[in-house]
């Protein structure tokens, strides 16, 4: 396929997901707005209508809780195709939204889409709207979700990281019980293939930590501690501390000088945590179980998302190598789980599958680092997949093979991004 022809059908993709001032990642089985699909498909729309690109993160940010917290799905209009429905999640918002997070990269979309604005009146006015409510969100992290001051944020739910079923929470998941959980019937299976998703006992005990927060009235001075899931990820934490990095840039040219403090305050204590969570046995980083204290040895890709952050020389030099690594076990980077690991599959969500966003953070990241010795092998990757196999959720890093929902929405933007 010739650059501008997957670049139209990228953007037709695009439009069929959009649905106005917000898109769905792909009708059917995901029909609202999700938040990091959000921030990420921004990037996409900024090639060809900046003034798009603006409103999908201004859409975003205006369903921000008044805690700072921004919610991981906007029920904008009703539709039984999905479940957990706003009734499961009963957070007493208007629209309804869940009561839970995503990954904070509205930061980064907003100072990237900032810093090659065309319309620079535009890029300044939206920009300074923006800021203080992501720098909000960036604030509730670290009062939320690190109480003891660490540096570095947890996630409560696996729904929260992004990375739904990884590999890296089944020791945790198993703390979490099932009993008291009301019947439901799961919808996303009626949509993409089961094998390709998460299992049954995994969304039983999904569900039983909604049924819990929800019971706690949703109130995060309370949900940190009551949460038998509280973990610390790599790639969470980098996409934090990179968003809270950028805008502390964006905000020193534009003169918001207490954002521009405060924000690198954070990105800094955060940046010093991370080294607690390097696995020199995987060489990478790993997550951390902060219910025992464990640093975990599971090979995923929260650890190597890490390279998305401004980390020292080298440990991107190391993350690098070990992408390297990967290589010999895949046909295509960078697989969610170490395929030579036993836990790997291949065609199960992420526990395996290639993310065409995940390799856009990474590649991105090794840039910045100066390690570029396998940008061009993921980046190459990534079209080699969508020329294959079409614009899928996800991808066997092995076949090609193309999984989950089609036609989706930031697989559309990533490659409009790595095209430009
Ligand atoms: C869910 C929408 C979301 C993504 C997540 C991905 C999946 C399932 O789909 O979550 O039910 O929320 O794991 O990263 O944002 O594309």
């Amino acid at each position: 396929m010739q650059r501008h022809e997957m670049i139209d059908h990228a953007r037709l993709v695009m439009r069929d997901n959009d649905r106005g001032t917000y898109t769905v990642p792909t009708h059917g089985l995901y029909p609202f707005q999700w938040n990091w699909d959000s921030a990420l498909s921004a990037l996409g729309f900024s090639h060809f209508d900046e003034a798009r690109a603006w409103q999908e993160l201004t859409t975003l940010m205006a369903h921000q809780w008044a805690d700072g917290m921004v919610p991981h799905i906007i029920f904008h209009r009703p539709d039984d195709g999905y479940f957990p429905g706003p009734e499961v999640w009963g957070t007493g918002h208007t629209p309804p939204t869940s009561g839970i997070t995503q990954p904070a990269v509205a930061g980064f979309a907003v100072a990237r889409i900032h810093a090659r604005a065309h319309d620079k009146v535009l890029a300044d006015e939206q920009a300074r709207a923006l800021l203080p409510k992501i720098h909000a969100w960036h604030q509730w992290f670290y009062r939320c979700r690190d109480p003891q001051g660490t540096g570095l944020v947890a996630v409560l739910h696996p729904w929260e990281t992004g990375r739904d079923n990884s590999v890296d929470w089944d020791a945790a998941f198993e703390r979490v019980p099932t009993e008291g959980v009301a019947p439901f019937t799961r919808r996303d299976t009626t949509h993409a293939n089961p094998a390709h998703r998460p299992t049954d006992d995994q969304y039983k005990r999904y569900i039983w930590l909604v049924q819990t927060f929800r019971a706690l009235g949703w109130d995060n001075s309370k949900l940190h501690d009551a949460s038998p899931f509280q973990m610390v990820d790599p790639g969470f934490n980098a996409i934090l501390i990179r968003s809270c990095n950028d805008i502390a840039d964006l905000a020193e040219r534009l003169g918001l000088d207490d954002i521009a403090v405060q924000s690198r305050d954070m990105a800094r204590r955060g940046l010093d945590a991370m080294e607690t969570l390097w696995n020199d046995r995987l060489g990478q980083y790993a997550c951390l179980d902060r219910t025992t204290g464990d640093l975990l040895d599971s090979p995923s890709i929260g650890g190597i998302l890490a390279a998305f952050a401004p980390i020292p020389k080298a440990r991107a030099a190391a993350l690098s190598q070990r992408v390297e690594v990967l290589s010999h076990s895949c046909n295509y980077l960078v697989p969610s789980h170490d395929p030579t690991s036993p836990d790997f599959e291949g065609l199960r969500y992420w526990r395996g599958p290639v993310w065409l966003i995940v390799n856009f953070m990474i590649a991105d990241g090794l840039e910045q680092a100066g390690e570029t010795a396998m940008v061009p092998r993921i980046v190459g990757d990534c079209l080699a997949l969508i020329e294959d196999s079409g614009f899928a959720e996800y991808h066997d890093p092995i076949t090609a093979e193309p999984c989950g929902g089609a036609h989706f929405t930031w697989t559309a933007a990533m490659v409009i991004e790595l095209l430009y």
